[in-house]
């Protein structure tokens, strides 16, 4: 009998004009239904007569309004609120000597990709700038399948086993009786919980630092968090950490700015990203690996591997580069895109394996379970954005949304019905074949004991600060446990503080107006200098911005100058006046993009005002210099535009403030080094001590 046809299971989706999406809707002359009928009124509903009752047969109002009454899907039970965009991994090709991945091991490799940043509590709705951890979640869709690798913004996790995840969550969601506070941990029942779950120390001094509140995606680090194992060609292993490095920095808003944003521009991150990828400025990392010997211990200098409150310092293993990222493409659909996109830690690829870390394990789980209620059913790998790139011939059959239509008959293996086909891979063949490891022990619930060290690494991660930072931090406990109600969680927290650092303790607990308790904090740490972001070179300002405060009087030519020396480093000049519309006549003009009243300091990285600019008493733009003066941002000004300054008490002395005669280019350059700076942390002394 000659074999049947084989199954076509790769059938592929509908392409639009866009590419890779169905973009059937709102293409073509005349508006439809769903079934193609060409409509002719969409805002009359059919009536019996036109002040009678609605008629049921109007299969057009009923299409419409069922289907709108059916828009949303489940937000994601953490990290709800989220961005994204599409880009490229190129491969430095320098892993090969660990991994056998295709997409990683070869020099100058391309592999797709997009790219969800989140924050973790908060609803979809919910700010950007809040204080919170950030998911950093990738999908590389690779030529032997997709790779996701679904990271945070900081190294380590709360908890040490997934079993405790539905708690931690519970306690940091919004208080179940009136659901408040709003994408906070500032509230009783997180407090409570870390205060009883010291695993979660290391976790919530980075949750403290400036690194929970991030300046943009663009310059954040990234995670994998847990030790992965790869595999190279002939199957030897390794222990890794994977990093992503940003290219521009690593940097922070202070806490004043990002509670201006939740307000002002709850939408700030992802703006930010838009904006500067519509600007030509794309977001850039590289992706690094520190690399631990396989050698059966799952430990390396003492520190445990499989333990997720761990990181091991850059000092003890640096970080090697092995590929670039580069996001440069907004997506066309947030809905089809970044909420149906569905990360999971169980999507591997050769060459990548996972480790004994429980908290991975149960995230094996999760992942792929979450998207059956999120996304309706099974088939949501057949979604345009999580269709992988790989050619696709599985055995899946049917299910809720089912898009593709199998031919075949013999949807099992082994047939003889379909010839016998498909053939299952062996690793010569690219296929996921998992190294050999011994696992045997007693089923016990129990955990190694070197997970009990909660303190160690935490001590040094604050210690591992400059002053700056460490500062940051003692305000960060002080704001978050002075809102919460229950003096004994403040009580007992200070407690888990004491064994953390004294110093730290006691000036949480003098701003609590508490006592210090006592504790036994290491003494003698290892100390981290990679883990503070304070730099002391000027770094890349690619995606930043500068607001220019001017008039019709101003120096528009020096504005221009201005402006083409930010855009030859990839920065945005962005002018503020008192109205808007434009500024000077002729081939010498400005166009005024925020006025007095739309602008808020936190929308800029620094502020210059142009010579020639009339004094101005606006007290919102008296308030505009000061709070950028507050945060320590660069503030400049040339000419007679010191005036403006001088009015708002900004003395041009203080550190980060630059004034010059004109726009020329060693002014324009120190504004811009200024900016690469990031922050005139010289200034924030006399700035926190300053009374009125
Ligand atoms: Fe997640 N996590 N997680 N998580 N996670 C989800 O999956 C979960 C953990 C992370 O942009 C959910 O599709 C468990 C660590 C990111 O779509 C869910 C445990 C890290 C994202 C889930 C963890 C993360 C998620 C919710 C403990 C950093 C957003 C919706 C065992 C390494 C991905 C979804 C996106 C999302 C479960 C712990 C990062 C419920 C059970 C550790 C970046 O499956």
């Amino acid at each position: 009998m000659p074999p049947l046809p084989r199954p076509d299971q790769s059938a592929p989706a509908p392409v639009g004009p866009t590419g890779s999406h169905d973009s059937r809707a709102q293409s073509g002359d005349f508006l439809t239904t769903a079934q193609g009928v060409r409509v002719p009124d969409t805002d009359h509903s059919l009536k019996a007569g036109d002040r009678g009752p609605t008629l049921l047969e109007d299969f057009h109002l009923r299409e419409k309004i069922t289907h709108f009454d059916h828009e949303r899907i489940p937000e994601r039970v953490v990290h709800a609120r989220g961005a994204a965009a599409h880009g490229t991994f190129e491969s430095y090709g320098s892993a090969k000597t660990v991994t056998k991945a295709g997409f990683l091991a070869n020099r100058g490799r391309t592999t797709p990709v997009f790219v969800r940043f989140s924050t973790v509590l908060g609803s979809r709705g919910s700010a950007d700038t809040v204080r919170d951890t950030r998911g950093f979640a990738v999908k590389f869709y690779t030529d032997e399948g997709t790779f996701d690798l679904v990271g945070n913004n900081i190294p380590v996790f709360f908890i040490q086993d997934g079993i405790k995840f539905p708690d931690v969550i519970h306690a940091g969601k919004p208080q179940p009786d009136i659901e408040l506070p709003q994408a906070q941990s500032a509230h009783d029942s997180f407090w409570d919980f870390v205060s009883l779950h010291t695993e979660a120390t290391h976790h919530v001094m980075w949750n403290m630092s400036d690194r929970g509140i991030p300046r943009s995606y663009r310059t954040m680090e990234g995670f994998g968090v847990h030790t992965f194992r790869l595999v190279d060609a002939e199957g030897k292993t390794s222990l890794v950490k994977f990093h992503w490095k940003p290219v521009a920095g690593v940097h922070s808003l202070v806490w004043e700015e990002a509670q201006i944003a939740a307000g002002v521009d709850p939408d700030f991150h992802r703006r930010d990203m838009a904006d500067g990828i519509k600007a030509g400025a794309p977001l850039e990392y590289e992706f690094g690996i520190q690399v631990m010997p396989d050698d059966g211990t799952d430990t390396f200098q003492g520190i445990d591997l499989l333990d997720p409150t761990k990181l091991v310092p850059e000092e003890l293993v640096p970080v090697q580069p092995i590929g670039k990222l580069t996001l440069d493409r907004n997506p066309t659909n947030y809905f089809a895109e970044t909420e149906q996109v569905a990360f999971h830690t169980g999507h591997l690829v050769p060459g990548i394996e996972v480790t004994n870390d429980p908290l991975m394990q149960a995230r094996l789980f999760s992942y792929l379970d979450t998207q059956i209620t999120r996304l309706g059913g099974p088939n949501f790998s057949q979604l345009p954005i999580n269709r992988p790139h790989a050619p696709v011939n599985d055995m899946l059959r049917d299910g809720m949304h089912q898009t593709a239509v199998h031919t075949g008959l013999a949807p099992y293996l082994n047939n003889t019905v379909d010839g016998g086909e498909p053939e299952v891979a062996g690793a010569n063949d690219h296929g996921y074949v998992q190294t050999e490891r011994v696992i045997e022990g007693r089923a016990v619930r129990a955990n190694p004991a070197s997970f009990d060290d909660h303190f160690t690494q935490s001590t040094m991660f604050y210690r591992s600060l400059t002053a700056i930072e460490q500062d940051h931090v003692v305000e960060a406990f002080t704001f978050e446990l002075g809102k919460v109600f229950e003096q004994s969680i403040k009580e007992r927290e200070l407690a888990v503080l004491a064994n953390v650092d004294t110093d730290l303790c006691e000036r949480v607990a003098a701003g609590l107006g508490l006592p210090a308790p006592a504790g036994t904090p290491m003494e003698d740490v290892f100390v981290s200098p990679a883990l503070s972001q304070i730099i002391d070179t000027p770094g890349p300002i690619a995606g930043r911005k500068i607001g220019v405060i001017a008039d019709s009087g101003s120096d528009l030519s020096g504005i221009g100058k201005l402006r083409t020396a930010a855009a030859r480093r990839g920065a945005t000049v962005h002018v503020i006046a008192a109205a808007g519309g434009v500024l000077g006549k002729g081939v010498r003009t400005q166009v005024v993009e925020r006025t007095f009243l739309t602008v808020r300091s936190i929308e800029f990285d620094a502020f210059v005002v142009a010579g020639g600019t009339t004094p101005s008493t606006d007290i919102k733009l008296i308030v505009l210099l000061q709070e950028a003066f507050r945060h320590c941002k660069a503030i400049a000004a040339w000419g007679d535009g010191t005036a403006i300054l001088e009015r708002a008490g900004i003395g041009t002395t203080e550190p980060g403030v630059i004034v010059g005669d004109t726009a020329v280019k060693a002014f324009n350059d120190a504004v811009l080094s200024a900016v690469g700076l990031h922050r005139a942390w010289d200034r924030a002394a006399a700035v926190m001590a300053s009374e009125v």
